[in-house]
C-alpha cells in the first residue's frame, strides 16, 4: 500500500530579522554563491519594475506584475542545473533571464511579437503557460521522459495557488506521483487568483495538504525567504535525480501589487496587509541579511543593481528595434487550408495596419 507522507505544515524560514529571529544559514552556500542569488534577486525586481514603466509608457501591453514573487524564482531556480527543464507561468515570465535568455526576448513576447517565443531547447526552459496549470502535465511529461531515457535531471513547473483547483493540477500531479517522475511541483500561494481569495479557492488547511493524496512529499516556505526556497527546492531536486520522485513545494507570500496591470485591486485586497507585506519584500530582507553577513555593502549593491538597469535599457531598445511582424503570422499556422476570403481578409488587415 502506498505510504501517506505527512505535508510538512510550518513555513521553513531562514533568514531571520535583524532582532529577535535569528539568522539561520544553508549549508554549502559560499559567498559567491550568495551573491549570485542576490543579482538574480535584483535582475527580476529591475525587470519586473522597469516592465511596469513600459506599460505606463505603451511599450509593451498587459503585463503580470510578480514584485515581491522574485525571492521563490531566484531561490528555486538556483538549486537547479542546466539540464534542469522549467516550466514557467505568466508570473515568471522573466525566469528565463536566469538562463542567459535576452531580456529584449521576454520583453517581445509582452509586445505579442514573434520574437518573443524561443526554442524551449535552446535553454531547456518552456514556453511561458498563460491558461492555468495546463503546463503541470507537460512538465510531469518532460520529467516521465528523462527517467525513462535515463538523463539526469529534473523539470520544474511554476503555478499560482488558483492553479492548484485545475484538472490539469490533478492529472500532473497524479501523473508524476504514479511515475515517480523526477518533476518539482513548484506553487506561488500569494493569497489570490486574480479576486478570489484562497479562503474561496479550497477547504484544505494547507495547499501543500494536496499532495498526501498523491503520496507526494510536500514542504511549505516562506516566500519572501530567498534562502528557505532554495533549500527546500535543493531537497526535492536531489530527491527527484536520486530517483525519488517528485515534491510540491507551497511558497507562501502575499500578492502585494495588482494581478496584472489590468486589474484594479483596491476594490478585494486588504491594503493594510499589503502595506506589511512591502516593508518586508524580499530583496530588502536578503539584502539586509547579506549586510548582517558582511558580504554585501553600498558600493557593490549599486553595482549589481547599475548592471540590471543597463539590461532593461539594452533590452526594451533591441526589443523595439525589431522590425514589426508580418500580420500573414496570425493565420499561417492556423489554417492548412485557407479559404478564399484569406488573401483579401489579409489584404484587408495589412490596410488596417498601414503595412
Ligand atoms: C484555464 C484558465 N482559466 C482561467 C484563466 C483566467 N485567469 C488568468 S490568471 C487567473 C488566476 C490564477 O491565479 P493563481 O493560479 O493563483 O496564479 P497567480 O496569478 O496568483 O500567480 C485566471 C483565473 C486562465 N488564464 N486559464
Ligand atoms: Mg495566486
Amino acid at each position: 500500500m502506498a505510504q501517506v507522507l505527512p505535508a510538512e505544515r510550518d513555513l521553513r524560514r531562514v533568514i531571520g530579522d535583524g532582532e529577535s529571529v535569528p539568522d539561520g544559514e544553508v549549508d554549502g552556500l559560499a559567498e559567491d554563491d550568495l551573491l549570485a542569488l542576490y543579482r538574480s534577486l535584483v535582475l527580476l525586481r529591475t525587470y519586473d519594475e522597469r516592465s511596469v514603466v513600459y506599460h505606463r509608457q505603451g511599450r509593451i501591453g498587459t503585463y503580470a506584475i510578480f514584485w515581491n514573487h522574485e525571492a521563490i524564482q531566484a531561490g528555486s531556480f538556483h538549486a537547479l542545473d542546466d539540464d534542469d527543464w522549467i516550466f514557467p507561468s505568466y508570473r515568471e515570465s522573466a525566469i528565463g533571464l536566469l538562463r542567459g535568455m535576452p531580456a529584449a526576448t521576454v520583453l517581445s513576447w509582452w509586445r505579442g511579437h514573434p520574437s518573443g517565443w524561443w526554442n524551449p531547447a535552446d535553454y531547456n526552459v518552456a514556453s511561458i503557460c498563460v491558461p492555468i496549470a495546463t503546463h503541470v502535465p507537460h512538465a510531469a511529461g518532460l520529467a516521465w521522459g528523462k527517467k525513462l531515457k535515463g538523463e539526469p535531471g529534473c523539470a520544474i513547473a511554476y503555478f499560482g495557488d488558483g492553479a492548484t483547483s485545475e484538472g490539469s493540477f490533478h492529472e500532473g500531479a497524479n501523473f508524476a506521483a504514479v511515475m515517480q517522475a523526477p518533476a518539482i511541483l513548484l506553487c506561488n500561494n500569494n493569497g489570490w487568483a486574480i479576486s478570489t481569495p484562497i479562503t474561496a479557492q479550497t477547504r484544505a488547511q494547507t495547499l501543500a495538504d494536496k499532495a498526501i493524496g498523491y503520496g507526494m512529499p510536500a514542504a511549505r516556505v516562506d516566500g519572501a525567504d530567498v534562502l528557505a526556497v532554495y533549500e527546500a527546492t535543493r531537497e526535492a531536486v536531489e530527491r527527484a535525480r536520486a530517483g525519488g520522485g517528485p515534491t510540491f513545494i507551497e511558497a507562501c507570500t502575499y500578492r502585494c501589487a495588482p494581478h496584472a496591470t489590468a486589474d484594479d485591486p483596491s476594490v478585494y485586497i486588504d491594503a493594510e496587509r499589503v502595506e506589511q507585506e512591502r516593508a518586508n519584500e524580499c530583496v530588502g530582507r536578503y539584502e539586509r541579511y547579506l549586510q548582517r553577513q558582511g558580504v554585501l555593502d553600498d558600493a557593490l549593491m549599486g553595482e549589481v543593481k547599475a548592471e540590471a538597469a543597463d539590461v532593461m535599457r539594452a533590452g526594451i531598445a533591441a526589443a523595439e528595434a525589431e522590425p514589426p511582424a508580418d500580420p500573414a503570422l496570425l493565420f499561417e499556422h492556423a489554417l492548412v487550408d485557407p479559404p478564399d476570403s484569406y488573401s483579401t481578409d489579409l489584404a484587408e488587415l495589412r490596410r488596417i495596419l498601414g503595412g
